[in-house]
């Protein structure tokens, strides 16, 4: 029994907690379950694990260079502020988790196991159910379980009963992390052509409203036709825009260099990030130019790991989860579609945070937030990726740019009312700002009737998708060629 315990505590510990391992034991189940020359297995788990580390290696550079920037716009300013952040948010619920409601955090981390099996069962039965996505990305998973527990328990303050709450918390979630990650699968075999993956992450509702918003308002309709950013083909000097790394490098230069210079050198000096003697203007053009940097590397990750998880995935989807597809870390699709939208979709939601926070100084909110760099870089670039795909760059900008005032406002309103704020810090990424916040008023103001709601809403949205295109469905995820035939088929009737 002792064995068994210590085998699944360092599985948890170890694995299913940590992306890039998660990812090489899915891809070393689904080779095994193929059948797959022993050697072929350990090199496509090798390479799915290595592939992932270097993903994390780009978005952890991405996020320890430019989170201290932003985060020094606060203290700058001597603002007493909520930071919207997984890890400020994690750290928030662990620091006052015990005071508010007189529980441990440990209870978190067993709803994350139990929440993930919910998922696992929901794809299982994805006959009845209609998901079709596994999450894998732990550290998300760990992040989300915390500030669930935090708003489940702030929403259903009579559910006194332990095992009661966790099996409450744990069907939200796990239906979240199925159905989230579910609606991303169009965008997603779309963008990337017939990849194989969706997105599991902190934003899969913001993909699929973008998404949708994109094509709605900005979309390729009877006389109109859209430009990608891709397709921009720009004059003389603009030109250089077209590529990727020299955008970037442009564009994070001229907006980092200002917030830089706002927040000032003896900033800097005095947080330890540089000296005295080093020159402050050629340091921020330095950081400026990591940032293109940590992106390239970040998409080298993802072409070293989606095609063997994908590949292997089939593995599991044929002997254990039929028709389902692997849900990855939001960066992943950084490496599909058009680079230079990943740039402008962040400094388009970059732009709706700022605005957005001025606002809530100007009207004297009691909730002040402040941009953290994850919601605002990832959240937004990828809804301004998948955006590019369906509205061109009008909507690659202007949505990305509506985000990030929604992500401010939800985030103040919800952060200050359930008692976040108050530990400096609230997970702050699209969804929590949204579909969280509503899903915690609904059960707060019905309670176990709001359950209910939350419960049978959030499944239903599959089912609705399903029955728009019974046929098309699992095809997609089942064999992408065919399932394109079949759109164009049934656009020719
Ligand atoms: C998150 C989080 C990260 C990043 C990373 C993006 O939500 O906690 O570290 O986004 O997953 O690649």
């Amino acid at each position: 029994m002792n064995i068994l315990f210590s085998i699944w505590s360092f599985f948890a510990t170890y694995i299913l907690q940590k992306a890039p391992y998660m990812v090489g034991f899915l891809t070393l189940l689904g080779y095994c379950l193929m059948g797959k020359k022993w050697y072929d297995t350990l090199a496509g788990t090798l390479k799915a694990i290595i592939g992932m580390l270097i993903l994390n290696a780009g978005s952890g550079g991405l996020t320890s260079n430019f989170r201290p920037i932003l985060a020094g716009l606060k203290d700058r300013f001597n603002l007493t502020a909520a930071v919207i952040d997984p890890y400020y948010g994690q750290n928030a619920v662990q620091e006052g988790v015990e005071e508010v409601f007189g529980k441990g955090f440990s209870m978190a981390m067993q709803l994350l196991l139990i929440a993930f099996i919910v998922n696992i069962l929901l794809v299982r039965f994805n006959k009845i159910t209609k998901c079709r996505t596994l999450f894998t990305t732990g550290h998300v998973q760990v992040q989300q379980a915390a500030t669930a527990y935090w708003l489940i328990m702030f929403a259903l303050p009579g559910l006194k009963n332990d095992m009661a709450l966790l099996a409450v918390m744990a069907v939200i979630l796990g239906a979240y992390w199925a159905v989230g990650s579910n609606l991303t699968v169009k965008p997603m075999q779309e963008l990337s052509e017939g990849a194989g993956f969706a997105i599991a992450h902190q934003q899969m509702f913001g993909i699929r409203i973008g998404y949708w918003a994109a094509d709605k308002f900005f979309g390729e309709k009877k006389g109109r036709k859209i430009k990608k950013v891709g397709e921009m083909e720009m004059p003389g000097f603009f030109s250089i825009f077209n590529e990727n790394m020299v955008c970037t490098a442009i564009l994070m230069t001229v907006f980092f260099g200002v917030i830089m210079a706002i927040i000032g050198k003896p900033y800097f000096v005095e947080s330890g990030n540089l000296t005295e003697s080093t020159n402050f203007v050629w340091w921020c053009f330095d950081k400026s130019l990591n940032f293109a940097v940590y992106l390239a590397i970040l998409q080298l990750g993802v072409r070293t790991f989606v095609t063997e998880l994908t590949a292997s995935f089939q593995g599991i989807a044929d002997k254990l989860l039929p028709s389902s597809i692997p849900g990855v870390d939001c960066a992943v699709c950084f490496g599909f579609g058009d680079s230079n939208a990943v740039t402008f979709g962040f400094l388009a939601g970059l732009v709706g945070q700022i605005i957005a926070i001025i606002i809530l100084i100007v009207i004297g909110s009691p909730t002040i937030i402040i941009c953290g760099f994850v919601p605002v870089f990832f959240d937004n670039a990828t809804i301004g990726l998948v955006a590019n795909e369906k509205g061109g760059l009008k909507a690659c900008l202007i949505i990305p740019f509506l985000s990030g005032l929604i992500q401010v406002f939800g985030a103040a309103l919800i952060s200050g009312w359930v008692g976040l704020a108050n530990y400096g810090g609230y997970l702050g990424m699209f969804d929590w700002d949204t579909v969280w916040p509503i899903m915690t008023v609904v059960m707060k103001f019905l309670g176990y009737a709001g359950v209910a709601i939350v419960v049978v809403a959030l499944l239903a949205i599959p089912q609705i998708e399903y029955r728009m295109d019974p046929e098309g469905y699992f095809l997609i995820t089942e064999d992408y060629d065919a399932y394109v035939e079949h759109m164009e088929a049934k656009k020719a009737k």
